[in-house]
């Protein structure tokens, strides 16, 4: 697989680090003998696990207030794939890139395709964008896109979608995801019903053009821009859509998407219950919709929904097939870096919640005993798995220590004359 950074250099690093990573692994290995884990399969499912890296997440975002741009930013999908093979290169969890449609948009998308094989890349679920308007287009979405009152706008709206389903074959995705901004600001100025209504329409006429083998994702956000209501505004009407639509639709979860406190790890339970989970736009928040790098502020919550993944993987749960992506906006961070912490921090979750041992929690459940079911689920979440993380990665051919080796090759500065910086010191989310 052709690469962006040479073999020698991920080699030198390896050698750096190996004998410390062995040291640590084979301790984490005498300890899982005592409680009879087996390191080598967990490692294994380790090196088998991958998310899917957000092709807008590798330019800088901002907020509405300002945008501060990074040294070289990629200016188009072309270098924004180059900044994503090394992501992959180096944490061997990231083969896949969601792209953003039509922040996305050239003439000749095999082009983009041609590009993404020769890096060693495919791409994962098409996200349309019917939230911001287009230069020339004939309809604004100020007040709405799918859920519009006006018949036009909405089948520009629809159009785009089957728009980006044909961008989709072309770069060899098998989904749809749409989030739309849809809602209002004030009491009465939205009536609920119709823009359901309207929305269930504008959305089957989405599902009928999809080929047989793709899905559509229904993403859901409680709130903004709308700041009153908004029309798909949480998993209930998300799920309640995507059964209306049929057996291709299916509820996406993304975590900064949620009121506060919300139990999303149960709402992972249900979705998977129902055959409805699409899968996740990975993230972090405090406040709201943060978009801080995944596994930064709640780490248990991270861990707690792989928890109900692995439950779900583990006893074979029919139709269970999720589409982990990350969904983030690094405003402070060089975006490489925060996309790498966050796929292995996702990754983290995952081999952590393979320690728990279901028939044990099962007993505990059984018998009521919640101090030790939560114990037990304490401990697989405080066990220290870096080890394990780290060989995966050297066994697979990627940096034990992606973030060091990555600052070790200046690659910002060594490219800074063939990026110059791209206009926009000013606000926007992304
Ligand atoms: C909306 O907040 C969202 O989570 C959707 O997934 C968008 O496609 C993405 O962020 C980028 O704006
Ligand atoms: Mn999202």
């Amino acid at each position: 697989m052709p690469k962006i950074f040479t073999a020698n250099l991920i080699d030198e690093h390896n050698r750096s680090q190996r004998i410390a990573v062995e040291d640590d692994y084979d301790a984490l290995s005498r300890k899982f003998a005592r409680q009879n884990i087996d390191i080598a399969s967990i490692t294994k499912a380790a090196e088998k696990f991958s998310i899917a890296v957000p092709s807008w997440g590798v330019g800088t975002g901002g907020t509405r207030f300002a945008r501060f741009p990074g040294l070289a930013e990629p200016r188009n999908i072309m270098e924004k794939l180059e900044d994503c093979a090394i992501i992959n290169q180096l944490t061997c969890v990231t083969p896949e890139v969601s792209p953003h449609f039509p922040w996305d948009k050239v003439d000749d998308l095999s082009e983009v395709k041609d590009k993404a094989d020769a890096l060693g890349l495919s791409f994962a679920s098409i996200n349309s964008n019917t939230f911001q308007d287009q230069e020339g287009q004939d309809h604004s979405y100020k007040y709405g896109s799918l859920t519009h009152v006006d018949k036009e706008t909405r089948t520009q709206a629809i159009a785009h979608n089957l728009d980006c389903i044909e961008y989709g074959k072309i770069l060899g995705a098998k989904s749809l995801t749409v989030w739309i901004a849809d809602g209002s600001n004030f009491p009465g100025q939205s009536n609920f019903t119709h823009a359901l209504e309207s929305y269930l329409s504008s959305m089957r006429e989405i599902y009928n053009h999809l080929p047989d083998d793709w899905r559509i994702f229904i993403e859901h956000k409680m709130f903004e821009p709308a700041f009153y209501s908004t029309v798909i505004q949480d998993w209930g009407t998300s799920v309640l859509c995507a059964q209306e639509l049929g057996d291709k639709a299916y509820s996406l979860v993304d975590l900064g998407h949620h009121a506060p406190n919300v139990n999303i790890e149960m709402i992972v339970a249900r979705l998977i219950q129902f055959k409805k989970l699409a899968g996740f736009h990975f993230n972090d928040s405090k406040y709201g919709d943060d978009d801080l790098d995944s596994g930064s502020i709640h780490p248990y919550q991270q861990f707690l929904v792989f928890n109900e993944l692995v439950d779900a993987e583990q006893r074979g749960a029919e139709g269970f097939d999720p589409a982990y992506m990350l969904d983030q906006s690094h405003n402070v961070t060089d975006p490489i870096e925060s996309l790498m912490n966050s796929a292995m921090s996702v990754q983290r979750s995952y081999v952590q919640a393979l320690l728990v041992n279901r028939d044990k929690l099962k007993d505990y459940q059984m018998s009521n005993d919640a101090l030790m079911a939560s114990n037990h689920l304490k401990s697989a979440f405080e066990t220290d798995v870096s080890p394990i993380l780290a060989m995966a990665r050297f066994n697979t051919g990627g940096a034990i220590d992606p973030i060091t080796c990555y600052r070790s090759t200046n690659y910002r500065q060594s490219i800074a004359n063939t990026r110059p910086a791209i206009a926009g010191g000013g606000s926007g989310i992304v």
